[in-house]
């Protein structure tokens, strides 16, 4: 392993003004976005919709640095038959590449979950390298339980469990190892859901022990952590709890978690916006970054609240592509501000 290197990627990952699009989403995944816009979920359509944002000029060349793709779309190209990777290196973004295989029940621990994908990892990883990926991503996700029966959210009072925190932590502490041993960057995303009714309180004590055991295991796997990137949640209230907390309110809950665990080695946090509105993820970004200083760099790796809104601009009709990166190049801006704390609710206006 290279660190000095690996650091580099990491700091480029996290350049102030520019963040990471997440365009990770398996099939199932895009399929429900597709079926959102009502276009149908072909590998053409796919390749269309993700070679439009990819061509955003604007937006990739001055407000993102990197972007996360799919297994499938690393292997595609473009219309006229140049690699999508290339388009994002052409465009001065890192490509990067989510390595896990989704999530499995976890045994034992009726309503929670696993992430999987750890076997023959490092060989898939060398593939991904040697196609361009500098960085890769792994997702763990942790559900809060509360009241009601079945879904996210709804578990019960002892969701999570240590179990879930613990084998989840290990797992993708086992995963940066690989990827640093690969020389690829791992970002490593412990997703504490917002689903449910649950207080922004109680969202910040289950992160808190879910930062805290993936650190610890983070220690005891030896990744170094100037060669990594942390994707987390925001200190938010639930989706459904009849108490929303304030914009400012999150910024100052989620810097001073963060602060209590996540050490000043690690040179960014780019956060996920787990089902925010494009707004609210922008203003909460951007209220944490006027709070200053901070020991690490922080913006953005959105998947929904970048692509909200290119989605429903394309639709998925060629006439509709420069409306649908025209799109894009906003949300990315807006974004790219608030990575510097100069973001502010009027200029979303004035674009409207
Ligand atoms: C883009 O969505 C990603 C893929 O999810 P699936 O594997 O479930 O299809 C997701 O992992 C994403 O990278 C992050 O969670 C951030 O996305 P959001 O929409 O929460 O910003």
């Amino acid at each position: 392993m290279n660190l000095a290197d690996l650091n580099k990627v990491a700091l480029a990952m996290v350049t102030p003004g520019k963040g990471i699009l997440a365009a990770d989403e398996s099939s199932g995944t895009i399929k429900k976005r597709f079926d959102a816009i009502k276009v149908e979920s072909t590998e053409d359509n796919r390749r269309d919709y993700r070679e439009m944002l990819f061509r955003s000029q604007e937006a990739m060349s001055k407000y993102i640095s990197g972007v996360i793709l799919y297994d499938e779309t690393i292997w595609q190209n473009a219309k006229d038959g140049t690699p999508l990777v290339k388009l994002i290196e052409q465009a001065g973004a890192i490509p990067g590449i989510k390595v896990d295989e989704g999530t499995q029940a976890l045994p034992a621990c009726p309503g929670e979950l696993v992430t999987v994908g750890l076997d023959r990892l490092a060989e898939r990883l060398a593939k991904y390298y040697e196609r361009g990926a500098r960085f890769a991503k792994w997702r763990a996700v942790i559900d809060i339980g509360g009241g009601g029966t079945g879904g996210r959210g709804t578990g019960g009072p002892s969701i999570p469990t240590m179990t879930a925190i613990r084998v989840n932590a290990h797992a993708l502490a086992r995963y940066a190892a690989l990827c640093q041993a690969a020389q690829i960057v791992p970002i490593v995303e412990p997703e504490v859901l917002m689903d449910g009714d649950h207080d922004i309180d109680r969202c910040y004590d289950v992160t808190q022990r879910v930062l805290n055991r993936t650190f610890q295991e983070l220690r005891v796997q030896r990744v170094a952590l100037e060669g990594m990137i942390l994707k987390p949640n925001m200190a938010i209230s639930g989706k459904k709890c009849p108490k929303q907390a304030s914009v400012q309110e999150v910024a100052e809950k989620t810097v001073r978690l963060l602060k209590s665990c996540v050490p000043a080695a690690v040179p960014g946090i780019a956060f996920l916006s787990g089902g925010q509105s494009d707004e609210e993820a922008t203003a909460h970004l951007d209220a944490m970054n006027k709070i200053g200083p901070l020991p690490w760099r922080l913006t953005f790796s959105y998947g929904r609240a970048l692509q909200a809104a290119p989605q429903k601009a394309w639709s998925g009709k060629a006439d509709n592509v420069a409306a649908g990166q025209r799109a894009f190049s906003h949300r990315a801006r807006m974004n790219g501000l608030a990575s510097t704390g100069t973001w502010d609710a009027g200029l979303e206006k004035r674009a409207a």
